[in-house]
């Protein structure tokens, strides 16, 4: 039977985050009934990464593709996608700064809230980031900014993404940089968009690959897709993201009384208006602005928002 979901993860050089990553996916999905295939995208990493991934238990669902050499992370996540079994796709980072627990959120938006695409998201409300200094918050900031008039999510340059297959089939994406997702999420064949809220963590072991060159090949490919905008004007809308209900949390609980908004939106009347060409994003009042309910009572930024 084909696994719920391929989700790909790109590699090079993160030997020490790999295992940690594998348990905390599997235990993210161990209570529902949906299963991943974990395809790990290696670059021929020189620190045994691929090695590692090859020697995980069977249970965990590990697959591994090699490639020769560090032929970029876009170009791995199209090949990881191309190669992969799941009805949905998906790409998370390899260094522990996408949190897993939203996984089960994702799939079930996708295959019951009405959405097409669902990304994990630091800017939609319930998100953030830990402990980030101002010229980092400023620079992403910056980068966010530039691309929101073209594409209908808040956290523009996150690399946390699951979708249907569809939105890809058939489409051309260009992998040039850091940013696939944002390809993504501008030239899919898709009509809706949700974002999950996580806190992004940065990494604790191994290097980041992030070198300035990539600020040139994001605004490259801004410029790239403001052409294709421009030119084709693709309309796609954003809807909220559905929790998924996870035991002892009842629609109820999340005041939804007899019906739950969140449980119906993404489908009739409680749909998003949308929106249409570049006018400002309207979102609909969503019943879980305070982040999943399963989170409101951990300390941090989900309280008192
Ligand atoms: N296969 C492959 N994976 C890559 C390549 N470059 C980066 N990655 C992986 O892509 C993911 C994101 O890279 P990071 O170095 O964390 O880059 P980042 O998240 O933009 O930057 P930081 O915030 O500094 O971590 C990680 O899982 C990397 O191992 C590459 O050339 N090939
Ligand atoms: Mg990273």
């Amino acid at each position: 039977m084909n696994p719920t979901l391929t989700l790909v993860v790109p590699t090079y050089n993160e030997r020490e985050n790999l295992i940690p990553l594998v348990q905390k996916i599997t235990a993210a999905l161990e209570p529902t009934p949906y299963r991943a295939e974990i395809l790990i995208v290696d670059d021929n990493s020189p620190d045994g990464t691929a090695q590692v991934a090859e020697s995980l238990d069977p249970r965990y669902g590990v697959r591994v593709l090699r490639r020769s050499g560090k032929l970029g992370l876009s170009s791995a996540v199209i090949a990881g996608w191309k190669e992969a079994k799941g009805r949905l796709l998906g790409v998370i980072d390899a260094d522990l700064s996408h949190d897993p627990a939203i996984l089960p959120d994702m799939i079930y938006s996708l295959l019951e809230g009405g959405a097409d695409i669902a990304l994990g998201s630091r800017y939609a409300p319930g998100g953030g980031v830990a402990n980030w200094p101002w010229f980092r918050r400023f620079t992403s900031w910056v980068a966010i900014m530039l691309g929101r008039p073209i594409c209908p999510a808040r956290d523009v340059t996150s690399g946390y993404l699951l979708m249907k297959r569809e939105v890809i089939e058939g489409v051309e994406l260009n992998p040039i940089g850091f940013k696939i997702n944002l390809e993504v999420m501008i030239k899919g064949r898709y009509a809706t968009l949700c974002e999950a809220p996580f806190t992004f963590v940065d990494r604790q072991l191994g290097r980041s690959k992030f070198g300035s060159g990539e600020i040139l090949n994001y605004l490259r490919q801004l410029a790239q897709l403001y052409w294709y905008c421009w030119r084709y004007k693709p309309n796609h809308r954003a809807i909220p993201y559905t929790p998924y209900p996870r035991p002892g949390q009842t629609p109820e609980r999340d005041g939804g009384g007899e019906t739950n908004l969140a449980w119906d939106c993404g489908r009739g009347e409680s749909r998003s208006p949308g929106r249409r060409g570049w006018g400002r994003r309207r979102y609909p009042p969503s019943p879980f602005q305070n982040g999943p309910p399963y989170l409101q009572s951990r300390p941090g930024p989900y309280r008192d928002r």
